[in-house]
Protein backbone atom coordinates (compact mmCIF):
# COMPACT_ATOMS: atom_id res chain seq x y z
CA UNK A 1 0.00 0.00 0.00
CA UNK A 2 2.16 3.11 -1.35
CA UNK A 3 -0.80 5.91 -1.48
CA UNK A 4 -1.80 8.18 1.40
CA UNK A 5 -4.72 7.09 2.67
CA UNK A 6 -5.82 9.96 3.72
CA UNK A 7 -5.93 11.55 0.51
CA UNK A 8 -6.71 8.74 -1.45
CA UNK A 9 -10.50 7.48 -1.15
CA UNK A 10 -10.44 3.67 -1.14
CA UNK A 11 -13.41 1.33 -2.60
CA UNK A 12 -13.92 -2.14 -1.91
CA UNK A 13 -15.47 -4.19 -4.90
CA UNK A 14 -16.54 -7.37 -4.74
CA UNK A 15 -17.24 -9.99 -7.44
CA UNK A 16 -14.72 -7.70 -8.71
CA UNK A 17 -13.46 -10.86 -10.89
CA UNK A 18 -15.86 -10.39 -14.14
CA UNK A 19 -19.68 -8.75 -15.29
CA UNK A 20 -20.37 -5.83 -13.11
CA UNK A 21 -18.01 -5.84 -10.78
CA UNK A 22 -15.04 -6.03 -12.79
CA UNK A 23 -16.64 -3.31 -15.04
CA UNK A 24 -17.48 -1.07 -11.60
CA UNK A 25 -13.66 -1.35 -10.49
CA UNK A 26 -12.66 0.15 -13.87
CA UNK A 27 -15.54 3.11 -13.56
CA UNK A 28 -14.59 3.65 -9.80
CA UNK A 29 -10.93 3.96 -10.74
CA UNK A 30 -11.65 5.94 -13.28
CA UNK A 31 -13.02 8.41 -11.05
CA UNK A 32 -9.95 8.60 -8.75
CA UNK A 33 -10.65 5.73 -6.14
CA UNK A 34 -7.82 3.23 -5.14
CA UNK A 35 -9.82 0.17 -5.61
CA UNK A 36 -9.79 -3.11 -3.85
CA UNK A 37 -10.58 -5.62 -6.21
CA UNK A 38 -11.67 -8.67 -4.14
CA UNK A 39 -12.78 -11.86 -5.60
CA UNK A 40 -11.99 -15.99 -5.34
CA UNK A 41 -10.41 -15.96 -8.88
CA UNK A 42 -6.82 -14.55 -8.00
CA UNK A 43 -5.49 -14.29 -11.44
CA UNK A 44 -8.57 -11.99 -12.79
CA UNK A 45 -8.29 -9.71 -9.79
CA UNK A 46 -4.70 -9.21 -9.92
CA UNK A 47 -4.59 -8.51 -13.65
CA UNK A 48 -7.65 -5.85 -13.12
CA UNK A 49 -5.70 -4.32 -9.83
CA UNK A 50 -2.24 -3.72 -12.61
CA UNK A 51 -4.76 -2.30 -15.28
CA UNK A 52 -6.23 0.12 -12.75
CA UNK A 53 -3.58 0.29 -10.31
CA UNK A 54 -5.85 -1.00 -7.93
CA UNK A 55 -5.34 -3.93 -5.14
CA UNK A 56 -6.25 -7.42 -5.25
CA UNK A 57 -7.38 -9.28 -2.40
CA UNK A 58 -8.59 -13.24 -3.08
CA UNK A 59 -12.18 -13.48 -1.13
CA UNK A 60 -14.27 -15.32 -0.64
CA UNK A 61 -17.26 -13.83 0.60
CA UNK A 62 -19.20 -16.95 2.54
CA UNK A 63 -15.90 -17.51 4.51
CA UNK A 64 -15.62 -15.46 7.60
CA UNK A 65 -11.76 -16.02 7.64
CA UNK A 66 -11.71 -14.76 4.30
CA UNK A 67 -13.64 -11.72 4.51
CA UNK A 68 -12.09 -10.92 8.08
CA UNK A 69 -8.40 -10.42 5.70
CA UNK A 70 -10.23 -8.29 3.72
CA UNK A 71 -11.19 -6.01 6.31
CA UNK A 72 -7.93 -5.99 7.84
CA UNK A 73 -6.21 -4.79 4.44
CA UNK A 74 -8.67 -1.91 4.48
CA UNK A 75 -8.61 0.18 7.07
CA UNK A 76 -10.16 3.25 5.95
CA UNK A 77 -13.02 2.92 2.95
CA UNK A 78 -15.35 5.27 1.42
CA UNK A 79 -17.20 2.86 -1.12
CA UNK A 80 -18.18 -0.61 -0.56
CA UNK A 81 -19.44 -2.35 -3.76
CA UNK A 82 -21.27 -5.42 -2.56
CA UNK A 83 -21.77 -6.75 -6.18
CA UNK A 84 -20.73 -10.79 -5.59
CA UNK A 85 -24.40 -12.62 -6.24
CA UNK A 86 -25.84 -15.13 -8.76
CA UNK A 87 -28.52 -17.21 -9.78
CA UNK A 88 -28.62 -20.60 -10.36
CA UNK A 89 -31.59 -22.58 -11.78
CA UNK A 90 -35.09 -22.02 -13.30
CA UNK A 91 -37.02 -24.31 -11.42
CA UNK A 92 -40.77 -24.14 -10.29
CA UNK A 93 -40.86 -23.78 -6.52
CA UNK A 94 -42.39 -27.18 -6.53
CA UNK A 95 -39.55 -28.90 -8.16
CA UNK A 96 -36.78 -26.64 -6.67
CA UNK A 97 -33.71 -27.81 -5.39
CA UNK A 98 -32.92 -26.32 -2.00
CA UNK A 99 -29.20 -26.37 -2.27
CA UNK A 100 -29.72 -24.27 -5.06
CA UNK A 101 -31.79 -21.91 -3.11
CA UNK A 102 -29.16 -22.31 -0.27
CA UNK A 103 -26.47 -21.31 -2.31
CA UNK A 104 -28.35 -17.95 -3.52
CA UNK A 105 -28.92 -17.02 -0.19
CA UNK A 106 -25.23 -17.50 0.78
CA UNK A 107 -24.08 -15.32 -2.09
CA UNK A 108 -26.77 -13.14 -2.35
CA UNK A 109 -27.60 -12.28 0.95
CA UNK A 110 -25.56 -13.75 3.60
CA UNK A 111 -22.24 -12.51 1.87
CA UNK A 112 -23.29 -9.37 1.51
CA UNK A 113 -24.08 -8.85 5.36
CA UNK A 114 -20.86 -10.33 6.24
CA UNK A 115 -18.63 -8.38 3.73
CA UNK A 116 -20.76 -5.37 5.07
CA UNK A 117 -20.46 -6.07 8.70
CA UNK A 118 -16.61 -6.56 8.41
CA UNK A 119 -15.94 -3.71 6.45
CA UNK A 120 -18.68 -1.03 8.74
CA UNK A 121 -15.47 0.08 10.99
CA UNK A 122 -13.54 1.07 8.07
CA UNK A 123 -16.47 2.63 6.34
CA UNK A 124 -17.01 4.78 9.55
CA UNK A 125 -13.24 5.58 9.59
CA UNK A 126 -13.78 7.43 6.34
CA UNK A 127 -15.98 9.70 7.86
CA UNK A 128 -18.28 10.13 4.46
CA UNK A 129 -18.84 6.34 2.94
CA UNK A 130 -21.62 5.30 0.39
CA UNK A 131 -22.62 1.45 0.45
CA UNK A 132 -23.93 -0.10 -2.91
CA UNK A 133 -25.85 -3.32 -2.70
CA UNK A 134 -26.60 -4.75 -6.32
CA UNK A 135 -29.82 -6.05 -6.15
CA UNK A 136 -32.04 -6.73 -9.56
CA UNK A 137 -35.27 -5.96 -10.65
CA UNK A 138 -35.53 -9.41 -9.46
CA UNK A 139 -36.11 -7.94 -6.21
CA UNK A 140 -39.00 -6.16 -7.63
CA UNK A 141 -40.98 -8.93 -9.13
CA UNK A 142 -41.51 -12.51 -9.22
CA UNK A 143 -41.56 -14.25 -12.13
CA UNK A 144 -42.02 -17.93 -12.67
CA UNK A 145 -39.10 -20.38 -12.14
CA UNK A 146 -36.94 -17.57 -10.58
CA UNK A 147 -38.19 -17.43 -7.15
CA UNK A 148 -35.09 -19.00 -5.23
CA UNK A 149 -33.05 -16.04 -7.26
CA UNK A 150 -36.35 -13.57 -6.86
CA UNK A 151 -36.25 -14.52 -2.81
CA UNK A 152 -32.65 -13.88 -2.32
CA UNK A 153 -32.97 -10.31 -4.35
CA UNK A 154 -35.81 -9.16 -2.89
CA UNK A 155 -33.94 -9.96 0.70
CA UNK A 156 -31.14 -7.67 -0.61
CA UNK A 157 -33.22 -4.72 -1.03
CA UNK A 158 -35.17 -5.37 2.42
CA UNK A 159 -31.58 -5.27 3.74
CA UNK A 160 -30.33 -2.02 2.60
CA UNK A 161 -33.84 -0.27 3.99
CA UNK A 162 -33.02 -1.93 6.98
CA UNK A 163 -29.75 -0.89 6.58
CA UNK A 164 -30.68 2.76 5.93
CA UNK A 165 -32.80 3.19 8.96
CA UNK A 166 -30.13 1.41 11.58
CA UNK A 167 -27.52 3.79 10.48
CA UNK A 168 -29.49 6.84 10.10
CA UNK A 169 -27.43 9.45 11.45
CA UNK A 170 -24.07 7.89 10.33
CA UNK A 171 -22.05 9.41 7.83
CA UNK A 172 -22.94 6.63 5.49
CA UNK A 173 -25.26 6.15 2.68
CA UNK A 174 -26.64 2.76 1.58
CA UNK A 175 -27.79 2.66 -2.08
CA UNK A 176 -29.29 -0.12 -3.92
CA UNK A 177 -29.21 -0.49 -7.61
CA UNK A 178 -31.27 -2.99 -8.77
CA UNK A 179 -30.10 -3.92 -12.72
CA UNK A 180 -32.78 -5.44 -15.16
CA UNK A 181 -31.38 -7.80 -18.03
CA UNK A 182 -27.64 -7.58 -18.19
CA UNK A 183 -25.42 -9.31 -20.65
CA UNK A 184 -22.40 -10.36 -18.88
CA UNK A 185 -19.86 -13.54 -19.92
CA UNK A 186 -21.58 -15.65 -16.79
CA UNK A 187 -24.65 -14.62 -15.50
CA UNK A 188 -26.56 -16.56 -17.46
CA UNK A 189 -23.99 -19.41 -17.83
CA UNK A 190 -23.43 -19.93 -14.56
CA UNK A 191 -27.92 -19.78 -14.25
CA UNK A 192 -27.99 -22.13 -16.60
CA UNK A 193 -25.29 -24.52 -15.68
CA UNK A 194 -22.59 -23.69 -18.23
CA UNK A 195 -25.63 -24.39 -21.07
CA UNK A 196 -24.61 -21.85 -23.71
CA UNK A 197 -27.47 -22.42 -25.66
CA UNK A 198 -29.79 -21.52 -22.86
CA UNK A 199 -28.44 -19.01 -21.40
CA UNK A 200 -27.90 -16.93 -25.50
CA UNK A 201 -31.57 -17.64 -25.65
CA UNK A 202 -32.14 -15.12 -22.35
CA UNK A 203 -31.11 -12.21 -24.99
CA UNK A 204 -32.45 -13.85 -28.44
CA UNK A 205 -33.85 -10.76 -30.27
CA UNK A 206 -33.51 -8.44 -27.37
CA UNK A 207 -32.13 -4.88 -28.94
CA UNK A 208 -29.45 -3.85 -27.27
CA UNK A 209 -29.67 -5.41 -23.38
CA UNK A 210 -27.47 -3.72 -20.58
CA UNK A 211 -24.34 -3.92 -20.57
CA UNK A 212 -22.08 -4.27 -16.91
CA UNK A 213 -20.40 -1.21 -18.36
CA UNK A 214 -23.71 0.61 -18.20
CA UNK A 215 -24.49 -0.67 -14.25
CA UNK A 216 -21.02 -0.10 -13.71
CA UNK A 217 -22.04 4.03 -15.00
CA UNK A 218 -24.75 3.81 -12.45
CA UNK A 219 -22.63 2.93 -9.80
CA UNK A 220 -20.01 5.04 -9.95
CA UNK A 221 -22.78 8.16 -10.38
CA UNK A 222 -24.13 6.75 -6.80
CA UNK A 223 -20.76 6.59 -5.54
CA UNK A 224 -20.00 10.27 -6.33
CA UNK A 225 -23.06 12.31 -5.06
CA UNK A 226 -21.95 14.78 -2.58
CA UNK A 227 -22.14 13.70 0.71
CA UNK A 228 -25.57 15.05 1.41
CA UNK A 229 -27.41 13.10 -1.90
CA UNK A 230 -28.55 9.79 -1.09
CA UNK A 231 -29.65 7.46 -3.49
CA UNK A 232 -31.74 4.62 -1.91
CA UNK A 233 -33.01 2.68 -5.33
CA UNK A 234 -31.86 3.26 -8.20
CA UNK A 235 -33.35 0.39 -10.91
CA UNK A 236 -31.38 0.29 -14.42
CA UNK A 237 -33.01 -1.73 -17.39
CA UNK A 238 -32.57 -1.86 -21.18
CA UNK A 239 -35.36 0.31 -22.99
CA UNK A 240 -36.18 -3.05 -24.35
CA UNK A 241 -37.53 -4.18 -20.74
CA UNK A 242 -40.53 -3.25 -19.86
CA UNK A 243 -41.10 -6.11 -17.03
CA UNK A 244 -40.16 -9.23 -16.29
CA UNK A 245 -42.66 -10.40 -18.80
CA UNK A 246 -42.62 -7.55 -21.00
CA UNK A 247 -39.53 -7.62 -23.10
CA UNK A 248 -39.64 -6.61 -26.67
CA UNK A 249 -37.93 -9.07 -28.96
CA UNK A 250 -37.35 -8.82 -32.68
C1 LIG B 1 -30.96 -10.40 -13.21
C2 LIG B 1 -32.33 -10.00 -13.61
O1 LIG B 1 -34.46 -10.85 -14.76
O2 LIG B 1 -32.58 -12.38 -14.73
O3 LIG B 1 -30.60 -9.89 -11.94
O4 LIG B 1 -33.82 -11.95 -12.73
S1 LIG B 1 -33.32 -11.38 -13.96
Amino acid sequence: MTQDLTQTRTAVVTGASSGIGAASARALAAQGFRVVCAARRTDRIEELAAEIGGEAVTCDINDADSVAALAAAVPVCHVLVNNAGGAVGVDRVEDADLDDWRWMYDVNVLGLVRVTQALLPALRASGDAVIVNVGSTAGRWAYEGGAGYTAAKHAVKVVSETLRLELNGEPIRICEVAPGMVRTDEFALVRFGGDREKADAVYAGVDQPLLAEDVADAISWVATRPSHVDIDELVIKPRAQAAAHKVHRS
